[in-house]
């Protein structure tokens, strides 16, 4: 199948590239490279040292004999170029990744707030209408997230694949009806990805664009067997206050010798995924398209949940990292309960690396091989939600 991969430079987008090459497929990465941009304006890098992108599919190709294309292009403001990309590669499928997905970043100033917002709604948009304006029939397979159910909306029941069962009181009698579930989103991030599935149900229902959205919980671990062929292969490993996300911060905190910063009381619950199971849950998508004229076909791509205090105890142990508890930078519910269905990805094959297995060999890995690199001064979260906030000072210096 030849698949183009939007954001294909990416901490998802990357690993999945190789992946597919590496089963067969005709791969070209689109991506205009801002998420390095951003590492730039932030002064952080990657805690792994990631290669220039021409060096990564050239060192892909050394080892494997296998080309992937690099295209350099902003979805969101190079319209005209995505359509003639479309056309001359008359691509079989399209995975869309090209997103500003750190929420603390779209809530830092109202800049990064609004160039969220166009920048994701934009470039989804685009992708839809280029690919009704190419005439070409192209599968969207996009990556959401949980986060567009919120946390506690649907109270003990759990949360479905995408499609609620309601059940509305009529002058007649009640009535039965499938709907969308409801958006709940926690930050500007989340709400581009509550916007994206408006678009993808209006496009579906209009020109018949095959569309599968998948609401992906939080990405932990960073290695899958593609990136560890070679150094220069490596994934990147964000671990600041705005990009790291919870289990990987608190791998790397562990590993270079600083307390996990719990937020708030760490009763949050979340959902996670590994990234070798995120690669194979494309993989299996792209296998799996909707027929024309179907409706979005959502999963859920979450293989386990846990509590964010119940993370750092684990790792904790595993490691004999200090837990610190810090005031919560994030206007978020202090304790929720998280019950998702996760049962399409399983029904189709999917084969879960679960944390009681991962995190001993996460901890050990990479985060202890480049420490070195670490800049503590990036560690702590200082993006607040609302002016007024309290932030946790440096904890190391
Ligand atoms: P990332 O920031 O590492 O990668 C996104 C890539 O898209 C970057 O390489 C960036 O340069 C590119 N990009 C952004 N805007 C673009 C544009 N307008 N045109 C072209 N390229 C553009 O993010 P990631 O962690 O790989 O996440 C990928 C997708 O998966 C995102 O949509 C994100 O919302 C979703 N997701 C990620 C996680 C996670 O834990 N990382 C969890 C759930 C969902
Ligand atoms: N948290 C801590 N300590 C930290 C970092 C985070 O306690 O050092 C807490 C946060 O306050 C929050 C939870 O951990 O309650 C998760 O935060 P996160 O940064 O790991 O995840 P989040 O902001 O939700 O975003 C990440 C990705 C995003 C993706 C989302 C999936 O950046 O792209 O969409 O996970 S989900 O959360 O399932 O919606």
């Amino acid at each position: 199948m030849k698949v183009l991969i939007l954001g294909g430079d990416g901490f998802c987008g990357w690993p999945t590239a190789l992946h597919l090459s590496q089963v067969g497929h005709d791969v070209t990465i689109v991506d205009n490279l801002s998420r390095r941009f951003i590492d730039v304006e932030l002064e952080v890098e990657s805690l792994t040292p990631i290669r220039p992108i021409h060096e990564r599919v050239a060192v892909w190709k050394e080892h494997t004999g296998k080309s992937i294309g690099f295209i350099s292009l902003d979805i969101a403001r190079e319209y005209d170029r995505l359509v003639a990309v479309l056309l001359e590669l008359r691509p079989d499928a399209v995975v869309h990744f090209a997103e500003q997905r750190a929420a603390p970043y779209s809530m830092r100033t109202p800049a990064t707030k609004r160039y969220t917002v166009d920048n994701n709604i934009t470039g989804t948009h685009n992708l839809l209408c280029a690919i009704v304006e190419s005439g070409l029939d192209v599968a969207v397979v996009h990556l959401g997230t949980m986060g567009v159910y919120g946390y506690g909306w649907s109270g003990s029941a759990p949360i479905p694949e995408g499609y609620l069962t309601v059940h509305v009181s009529t002058p007649d009698g009640a009535i039965e009806r499938e709907i969308l579930h409801p958006a709940n989103p926690g930050s500007v991030y989340h709400m581009t990805k509550t916007l994206d599935q408006l678009l993808f149900a209006f496009y579906a229902k209009n020109d018949g664009i095959r569309v599968i959205d998948l609401h992906q919980g939080i990405v932990w671990g960073t290695e899958t067997p593609e990136t560890g062929i070679d150094e220069r292969l490596i994934n990147r490993f964000d671990y600041d206050g705005d990009y790291g996300t919870v289990l990987n911060r608190f791998i790397m905190q562990a590993a270079v010798g600083h307390p996990l910063t719990v937020h708030g009381t760490g009763g949050q619950t979340r959902a996670f995924i590994h990234i070798r199971d995120t690669v194979r849950c494309i993989e299996i998508a792209l296998d799996n398209p909707p027929a024309k004229g179907e409706r979005v076909s959502v999963f859920n791509q979450v293989t386990e949940t846990y509590r964010v205090r119940d993370l750092a105890d684990l790792v904790s142990k595993l490691t004999g990292a200090e837990i610190a508890y810090l005031p919560n930078p994030r206007k978020e519910a202090a304790d929720n309960d998280l019950d998702v269905t996760r049962d399409r990805f399983l029904a189709l094959g999917l084969n879960p690396t679960m944390l009681g297995e991962g995190l001993v060999e996460e901890t050990k890995g990479i985060g202890v091989k480049y420490a070195s690199r670490a800049d503590f001064s990036k560690i702590v979260a200082k993006t607040v939600w609302k002016a007024g906030m309290e932030v946790a000072p440096d904890l190391m210096r």
